[in-house]
Formats: structure tokens, C-alpha cells, sequence
């Protein structure tokens, strides 16, 4: 009988990369890949027959917010029902915040590896959210690669709740990441327009749902993005633009990096498949998520943004309020935000099947980009001997309709109830255990590992916009 010591053999499956695509038989021992080949052997290794199966790296979900407060409600998870959610939904790590919340990021990153370490199912790791630049934080910043933190994130909204960015807090930490070796990453909206909008629409007696797509329309996207495109250019600083849900978004991310530009953006599957008719629905309300979802014409864009490599990542942006949490609020009240850690790749793989994306820039936006952002590849995002044994097997021919019911997420609801669709996570390793199989949670340990991330190579030389037109 096969020892799990004498290692996994996956064989005659079809496995896809981010840079390649076909058969190949792969040996897993010891939490790692050992091998990758064809008509590999391993006498003592227990065998699995993957045939018309699509293995892939595992994917990693670069913006979760697990047990994450929003005024006076709360994401409904934990670290141990999300990346248990996650693994159903065939992601085998996750990255979620440190929040500066009184003066130190460090404090924080250690209260949020308290909460994770020993619950956690599946390998996690953590970006920093800057939210004042404090004395302890000036003095913070350079030890917080020692910490395992890579990329850190600004909000240049959310001036209500005191964690907003402005330019001034925005052109310091850019200059001091390029310094320190740091990927800064944004949310990009202007509070200035949302804000006025919203006491527009207050006066006019507009406050349903609809009024959230109202009071965030485009430019305030788009005017951040520039805005912050602008800044990080002259900083010299590497740029993440989080959530995009603009066409002008997209454009304007592309028109900066044909100049040689470092940034890059993600985008969401909300982004991806609901347009702003959600808004009429009598349950509108649970679609309120910041940016708002827009329209056709802005999905399309957003589709072709993340074909072309303007977009690099997707992140679910995850953020599980049940209905209760949501409903009885003004648009501008309800905690924002969509559950979604276990629908990313599916909806994502769904994009396969409607011709969106190639099977390999599907596995690169859910996992290989995602690894190489954040300084974690080849460990994470390949299937190389000696990476991480993070492997998801999924059958093209598997057929699952979302509905909230079967879903595994702490809420009550989901964006896409009823949706069909062909092609599914059916097994999920990671670390080299057998996660999920099937209908079965076959290792629930709470053995997920923090990963730290390296501090990044030194920026390519981004020319300053003295030199070249503005975007
Ligand atoms: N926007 C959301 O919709 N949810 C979580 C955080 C955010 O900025
Ligand atoms: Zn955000
Ligand atoms: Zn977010």
C-alpha cells in the first residue's frame, strides 16, 4: 500500500502554465513537485489517473479581507472558513491585509499572523496598508521586507474613515517604496466627486441602490488612476492600480506602460460579469462594492485589458457580508463589498470557455502573475521541480450551477445565483495535500504556512513625464 511519504504521481493529465500547454505526468513528494515529464515513474508513489483533466499551478487570490470591519459591521469569516471557501473554489493561498490601525503596520502584521497562523487552511501571506505616515511608521518602513511584507497598499478614498491617502502621504510613500523596494498598490477613487455626488443625490432624495453607481460614475475612477499614474511615474515607483472597473482605467494603464511605465492593474470578477442593472434589482443593494460594477462596454474592455497584458492579476476583492449586514442601509451606508474567494477561478475558467483568455493567460492572471508580483515565483505559480506542491485539477467537463446554498462562503447570498457553468475545480493540493476531492474536504488541518514575500528586484528605470507626453 503506498505510504503518503512515497509521494503522488498525477498521470496523463493535461497540464497547462503560463507559458506552456500540454501533456505531462507530475510526481509530488514531500509538500513539493519533484518531477514534471511524460510517462514519469515512481514505484512506490500512489497513482492518480488525470486523464481529460487540466492541471494547472495553484491559483492565489492577491485580495481577500478576511474578518475585515467596515464602520460598524464585519466580514462574517475567518481564516479558517475563507481559505477553507477558497480551496472548494480550487485557490490554494491567499493574501490579505495588515491595516494600520494606531501607529505601527508591524503590530499589525503580528495580530493579523495571530489570527491566521493555526487556522488557516491553505498558505497565506500579507500586504501592509498604509494608513498615516506617523514617526513609528517613518521608522517602520524600511523593516517591514523582515516582516514579509512586499507590497503595500494606499486608499486615495475613504476620507470618512480616516485611512485615506492624500497626495502629499501618496508622493511620500511612492518615493520611499522605490528607496525601500516596495510595490505600492492603490485603490484609486477621488473622494472629492464621489463625496459632492453623494450630497447631490442626499438632497434630491436619491439614496437606493442606484445611487451608488450614480455617485462613483467613471472619472472617479479614472481621475485617480491618472492622478496616481502621474505621481508614481515621477516617483520612479512601481504601481499595482487595485479593482479596475473602467474602460478609461484600462486605457489609461495602457497608454502609461506603451510609454514604459511600471504599473499594472487588477481587476475582479465582479468587474468581469455584472453590469450596473443590478442596481434595479429589489436586492440591489447586496451589489454594493467599491468601484461599482459598470457596463457592457466597460466589461468588454476589462476582458481585453487582462488578454493583453494591461491588467496582470485578478483578485476576488473578497469581502463576505451576509444580507443582513447589508440591508436597510442609504447606497452610501452599506458596507461595501462582495463575497467571492471561491468563485474567482471558476468565473475566470469560465472565461476560457467563452473565449476570452487562453488557457495559459487564465493560469498567468490567477496564479503566475500573481506569484511573480509578489516576489514568490517559482515556489508559487509553477509547476517546476522544487516549487510548492500547489496543484489544481480541473474537469473541463464538470457542470455546477453557483447557487449561495452549495457554495462554502460565510454568507447567505452570491452575485452569480443560478449561474451554469462547464469546467470546475474538482481536486485541490496544496503543499502536497490533497485538500479537496471531489464532493469531499479531505484535509481540513489548519496547516496553512505565512509565506513572506522578498523584497522585489530594483525598478526598471521609468522615465520621468518631463521627458515623455503625459498619458
Ligand atoms: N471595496 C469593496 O467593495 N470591498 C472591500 C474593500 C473595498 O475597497
Ligand atoms: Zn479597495
Ligand atoms: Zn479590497
Amino acid at each position: 500500500m503506498p505510504t503518503p511519504d512515497a509521494g503522488l504521481l498525477l498521470r496523463g493529465g493535461r497540464l497547462v502554465t503560463a507559458d506552456a500547454d500540454g501533456p505531462a505526468d507530475i510526481l509530488v513528494r514531500g509538500g513539493r513537485i519533484e518531477a514534471v515529464g511524460t510517462d514519469l515513474t515512481a514505484p512506490n508513489a500512489a497513482v492518480r489517473d488525470v486523464r481529460g483533466k487540466i492541471v494547472i499551478p495553484g491559483p492565489i487570490d492577491p485580495h481577500v479581507h478576511i474578518a475585515w470591519p467596515y464602520h460598524e459591521a464585519r466580514t462574517a469569516d475567518t481564516f479558517r472558513s475563507a481559505t477553507e471557501a477558497a480551496a472548494w473554489g480550487g485557490t490554494t493561498m491567499v493574501i490579505d491585509w495588515a491595516v494600520q490601525r494606531g501607529e505601527s503596520l508591524l503590530d499589525a502584521v503580528a495580530a493579523r499572523r495571530a489570527e491566521a497562523d493555526g487556522a488557516a487552511i491553505l498558505d497565506y501571506a500579507l500586504h501592509g496598508t498604509v494608513t498615516k505616515v506617523t514617526a513609528t511608521l517613518r521608522s517602520e518602513l524600511p523593516r517591514l521586507h523582515d516582516a514579509g511584507v512586499a507590497v503595500l497598499k494606499l486608499y486615495m478614498t475613504y476620507r470618512r474613515r480616516g485611512i485615506m491617502a492624500d497626495d502629499g502621504m501618496l508622493w511620500y510613500i511612492l518615493n520611499a517604496a522605490r528607496d525601500l523596494g516596495y510595490t505600492v498598490s492603490v485603490h484609486a477613487e477621488n473622494p472629492f466627486i464621489h463625496e459632492w455626488n453623494e450630497a447631490e443625490l442626499r438632497a434630491a432624495g436619491i439614496t437606493g441602490a442606484a445611487a451608488h453607481g450614480l455617485h462613483k460614475p467613471p472619472i472617479v475612477e479614472a481621475e485617480a488612476i491618472h492622478r496616481v499614474i502621474y505621481l508614481a511615474r515621477e516617483a520612479r515607483c512601481p504601481l499595482l492600480i487595485r479593482h479596475v472597473s473602467t474602460a478609461a482605467g484600462v486605457d489609461l494603464i495602457r497608454r502609461a506602460r506603451a510609454q514604459g511605465a511600471e504599473v499594472t492593474g487588477e481587476t475582479c470578477p465582479q468587474y468581469l460579469y455584472l453590469t450596473e442593472e443590478v442596481f434595479r434589482r429589489p436586492d440591489g443593494y447586496l451589489y454594493i462594492c467599491s468601484p461599482p460594477v459598470r457596463t457592457d462596454a466597460d466589461r468588454l474592455a476589462l476582458w481585453q485589458g487582462l488578454a493583453d497584458g494591461t491588467l496582470s492579476v485578478v483578485g476576488s476583492d473578497h469581502a463576505a457580508f451576509p444580507r443582513a449586514a447589508k440591508v436597510g442601509a442609504t447606497a452610501f451606508d452599506v458596507p461595501n463589498g462582495l463575497p467571492g474567494v471561491e468563485t474567482r477561478v471558476p468565473l475566470l475558467y469560465a472565461g476560457v470557455r467563452r473565449g476570452h483568455l487562453t488557457p495559459s493567460r487564465f493560469v498567468e492572471v490567477v496564479s503566475t502573475a500573481v506569484a511573480r508580483l509578489y516576489g514568490l515565483y517559482p515556489r508559487k505559480g509553477a509547476v517546476l521541480p522544487g516549487s510548492d506542491a500547489d496543484l489544481v485539477i480541473i474537469d473541463p467537463e464538470e457542470q455546477r450551477a453557483l447557487h449561495a446554498s452549495s457554495l462554502h462562503m460565510a454568507v447567505d447570498w452570491s452575485p452569480y445565483e443560478g449561474m451554469a457553468l462547464r469546467g470546475y475545480p474538482v481536486t485541490v493540493i496544496a503543499g502536497g495535500r490533497i485538500v479537496v476531492d471531489g464532493d469531499a474536504m479531505a484535509d481540513p488541518r489548519p496547516a496553512g504556512r505565512f509565506v513572506p514575500c522578498p523584497r522585489r528586484a530594483p525598478s526598471r528605470a521609468a522615465p520621468s513625464l518631463a521627458a515623455s507626453p503625459a498619458p
